[in-house]
């Protein structure tokens, strides 16, 4: 098949790009490289050292397993750019990660809002165009979140909930209360991939991920110019890939809050499993679906009391600090999501142990003389910025 991996540089996206390589397919990734000039202009970086461009992480792959991965520098905001690549690619299947994924991002400031909603928002426009009107019958596999739904105190569905109201019923929507700029971007794109399906009979399947932990998957694990970032500073860091990291360099684990905040967790090799799935099996012409991609929730003080043990069996002293919440977010809460629908396709979770807690902490410590420890602190908050009255 001919996928199109959008944000193909990514965390996820280049173990995905590979992933698809090896296993037969014809893999275009594209990347503007955005995820990059972040981390630079901000003084953070992955930790575990990566090639500098995507045709260098190509020609690796060339030279380690013989494949090709075709590849393009641009932006998805710019119209061109993915109207070319559409055109001469003509994919079958388009793997969206593309998009600012940090849910503090889009919380600094006015600019950074307004930037993650317009980069998400915009570019998810132009694929749909793109779509429409060269690649119809195309199946467009987007990553959406599972903040997308927040934390409702009843059970979160996949996707929809049949509604019973003044004597009629119907299948709607599930409502969603995201709890950040960049969490409602997901939101706003599924509303109008939803509507692209139902007005140009677009097909699509909407991923509602849960907070992806790992380091290695199959291909990354063949050669170390394969590997895949590794974030874990306070913006682009995720909670437990985090954890691992400040278990290793002795730093206390930064728990916010009560730590009672619970979220669908999976490992990066089931990622790539779900996506492939999805690709696998497309929906209808005109079909919407949406998948709750994870396979575990856990707390917050849960996935720390985990890190302890598992440091203590590795033989280092792992300490749980509570910190302020700089996040406006419930810390007690319920949280019952369903996520069925990649099981019923095949999925065979590969659930977290503390042997896979261990072996990060292996590969965290391979790299540990690149962490950066200026940036594990929370500095990012919620909170609006208070204005001082302006003088009369
Ligand atoms: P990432 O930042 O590593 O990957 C996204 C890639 O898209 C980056 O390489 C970035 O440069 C690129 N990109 C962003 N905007 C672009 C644009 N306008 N044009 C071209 N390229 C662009 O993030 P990730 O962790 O790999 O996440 C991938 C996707 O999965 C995101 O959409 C994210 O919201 C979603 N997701 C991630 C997680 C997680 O825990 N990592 C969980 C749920 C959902
Ligand atoms: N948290 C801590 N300590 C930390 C980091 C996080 O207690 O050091 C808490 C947060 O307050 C939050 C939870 O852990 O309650 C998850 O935070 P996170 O930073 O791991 O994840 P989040 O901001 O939700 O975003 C990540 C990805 C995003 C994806 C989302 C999936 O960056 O792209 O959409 O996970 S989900 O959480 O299901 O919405």
């Amino acid at each position: 098949m001919r996928i199109l991996i959008l944000g193909g540089d990514g965390y996820l996206g280049w173990p995905t790009s590979m992933h698809f390589s090896r296993r037969g397919h014809e893999v275009h990734a594209v990347d503007n490289y955005l995820r990059r000039r972040a981390h630079a202009e901000a003084g953070t970086d992955s930790l575990t050292p990566i090639p500098e461009s995507l045709p260098a992480r190509a020609m690796a792959w060339r030279d380690v397993t013989g494949l090709e991965i075709g590849v393009t520098e641009g932006d998805l905001m710019d119209w061109d750019v993915l109207e070319r690549v559409v055109r001469e690619f003509r994919p079958e299947a388009i793997v969206h990660y593309g998009e600012m994924p940090s849910a503090p991002y889009s919380m600094i400031d006015r600019e950074h809002a307004a930037f993650t909603q317009t980069n998400n928002v915009v570019g998810t426009l132009n694929v749909l165009f793109a779509m429409a009107e060269l690649a119809p019958d195309a199946h467009l596999v987007k990553l959406g979140t599972m903040g997308e739904y927040g934390t409702p105190n009843i059970d979160i569905e996949e996707g929809f909930i049949t509604i019973d109201h003044n004597g009629r019923s119907d299948t709607l929507p599930f409502p969603k209360m995201p709890g950040s700029f960049y969490h409602l971007t997901k939101v706003h794109d599924s509303h109008n991939i939803h509507f692209a399906c139902r007005v140009w009979g677009l097909r699509s399947t909407d991923l509602n991920q849960g907070v992806v932990y790992g380091i290695e998957t199959e291909e990354t694990a063949l050669n170390p110019r394969l590997a895949t970032r590794f974030d874990y500073d306070e913006v682009f860091g995720t909670a437990l890939n985090r954890f691992c990291l400040q278990a290793v360099i002795g730093h206390p684990l930064t728990v916010y809050g009560r730590g009672g905040q619970t979220r669908g967790y999976l490992n990066i090799v089931d990622t790539l499993r779900c996506v492939e799935l999805a690709v696998l099996n497309p929906p209808d012409p005109g079909e919407y679906r949406v998948f709750n991609q994870f396979t575990e929730q856990f707390s917050i003080v849960e996935l720390a009391h985990k890190v302890h043990e598992a440091g203590q069996d590795y033989g280092i002293a792992v300490e749980v600090h509570h910190l302020e919440n700089p996040r406006v977010e419930a810390e007690e809460h319920y949280y019952n999501a369903m996520h069925t629908k990649l099981l019923d396709l095949g999925l065979e979770p590969h659930l977290l142990s503390e042997t896979l807690i261990e072996s990060m902490f292996a590969a965290i410590e391979r790299h540990k003389d690149r962490v950066i420890l200026d940036h594990i602190l929370p500095k990012t908050r919620w909170r609006a910025p208070v204005r001082e009255p302006a003088p009369h």
